[in-house]
């Protein structure tokens, strides 16, 4: 696949963008690998900037897609409980919503990876389809009865499906519309694809929360923008469409559900006047803005180094809870490695017996946090903080402590 790779030019409007933070060189966020690839591996220039004309902070380059989304992605949705119940709502919300058609009704999903929300369709027998370019999690999905085609989404894709399975109700998408450098094409494949009715409705990790709680990780390869309603107002505007409804939601630390229309064909909810006023006042249009979470950013990572430190320093034994993506964006920028950090414990089969990427700490499965519990653990899946509080009760009884470094780092 191409890439537009006009360095510091908008991927949206083509303006010049004005250089936020550089991150210098980091790895791939899934990027989990074996001793003999440590010769060879893969590390980019991570910096963001901001374009005031289209609104939209953006990573200035990013890897090419096929290098992290491929037959062995090592992230699988269904590893939490609560993202499974959470997506069993969002297609329950959809099933009883007024956008799809009465008979025959066509809903398709991009990145569907391992079928978590799609499955809530093809179990009640709604015409459905994925488009999942990894194809170990698509073949996942497709083992359930989820209808996937491992691909990357395009609008030379949504005109094939367009010819062969005609045009969709709804068009659905979580976590992925911001891992997409090639939005524009994205947003003209959507366009095409949707029934004059139709509707778009997605979410992805909200700039407003990423500001407010210096949620810096959320910045990695695979989210090539972090998104507000103002950018996805300019960005569909591109293609006469709108946006008619949004709704926050309180998933990966805080993200933001947009439903989106052909310009003129629904009313517009009180929520999204209400949300561009909202982001207004906060700044989100303003390159001052993220000069202020620059700052921020700096200093949660001078706390979370000296705070880890001086835990070793006395001796302590701390490890890291979930090898998250994001994870790989703190504990790099940061430069905590094996010497602060024992082992990182995550339940993804994938990712166990590998080496976290850039740093290369060991992932061990969770029985070894079980069996040999540090006096600290770095809580790298604080998005999941509720869910994993509430397994982990006995860390806690046994005198184990949680460090979280969002909003700010501390030790609960
Ligand atoms: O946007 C993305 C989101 C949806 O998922 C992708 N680009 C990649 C991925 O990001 P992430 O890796 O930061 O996602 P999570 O959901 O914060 O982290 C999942 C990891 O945490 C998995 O490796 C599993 C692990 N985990 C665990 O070990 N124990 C998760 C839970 C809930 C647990 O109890
Ligand atoms: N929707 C799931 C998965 C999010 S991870 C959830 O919220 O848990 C992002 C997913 O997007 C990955 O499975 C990745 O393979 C997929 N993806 C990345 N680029 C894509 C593209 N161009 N078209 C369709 N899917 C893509």
């Amino acid at each position: 696949m191409k890439v537009n790779m006009k360095k510091n030019l908008c991927r949206v409007s083509g303006a010049p963008l004005a250089k936020v933070l550089d991150f210098g060189m980091q790895p791939l966020g899934n990027g989990f690998l074996g001793d003999k690839d440590i010769n060879t591996e893969y590390f980019y220039s991570m910096k963001i900037g901001f374009s005031e004309v289209s609104m939209m902070l953006q990573l200035i380059e990013q890897p090419i897609p096929e290098k992290m989304f491929h037959d062995h992605y090592a992230f699988y949705s269904s590893t939490s409980k609560v993202m499974e119940q959470h997506f069993k709502s969002f297609a329950e919300e959809v099933l009883d919503s007024n956008y799809l058609s009465k008979s025959d009704p066509f809903v398709v999903e991009l990145g569907c990876n391992d079928g978590i929300m799609l499955k809530n369709f093809s179990k009640k027998n709604i015409r459905h389809l994925g488009i999942e370019p990894s194809a170990n999690v698509a073949e996942e999905a497709n083992k359930i009865g989820v209808r996937t085609r491992s691909d990357f989404f395009s609008k030379k894709l949504a005109d094939k499906i367009v010819s062969e399975e005609g045009k969709a109700d709804a068009f659905l998408a979580a976590n992925v519309m911001c891992h997409i450098p090639e939005i524009l094409d994205v947003v003209k494949g959507i366009k095409a694809l949707l029934k004059p009715s139709g509707v778009v409705i997605f979410e992805d990790p909200y700039l407003g929360d990423i500001i407010n709680k210096t949620s810096y990780d959320q910045i990695y390869d695979e989210h090539v923008f972090l998104f507000s309603a103002l950018s996805i107002q300019y960005l569909f505007g591109l293609e006469e469409m709108e946006l008619i409804d949004v709704s926050p939601q309180k998933t990966h630390g805080g993200s933001m559900r947009y439903t989106l229309a052909h310009r003129g064909s629904y009313a517009v909810k009180d929520s999204v006047t209400q949300l561009l006023i909202k982001e207004r006042a906060q700044g989100l249009d303003k390159i001052a803005t993220f000069e202020e979470f620059r700052a921020n950013v700096e200093r949660s990572r001078s706390e979370l180094i000296t705070l880890i430190k001086d835990l070793k320093a006395k001796g302590k034994r701390v490890s890291g809870y979930a090898a998250t993506s994001k994870s790989t964006t703190v504990l790099n920028y940061c430069g905590i490695g094996p010497d602060l950090i024992d082992y990182i414990c995550d339940t993804t089969p994938i990712k166990q017996g590998k080496l976290s990427p850039g740093v290369h700490i060991p992932v061990v499965p969770h029985e070894v946090f079980k069996n040999d519990p540090t006096d600290y653990a770095l809580l790298l899946a604080w998005n999941h903080a509720d869910e994993i509080m509430e397994k982990e009760k006995d860390y806690v009884g046994g005198g184990g402590k949680w460090i979280v470094h969002v909003p700010t780092v501390k030790v609960l």
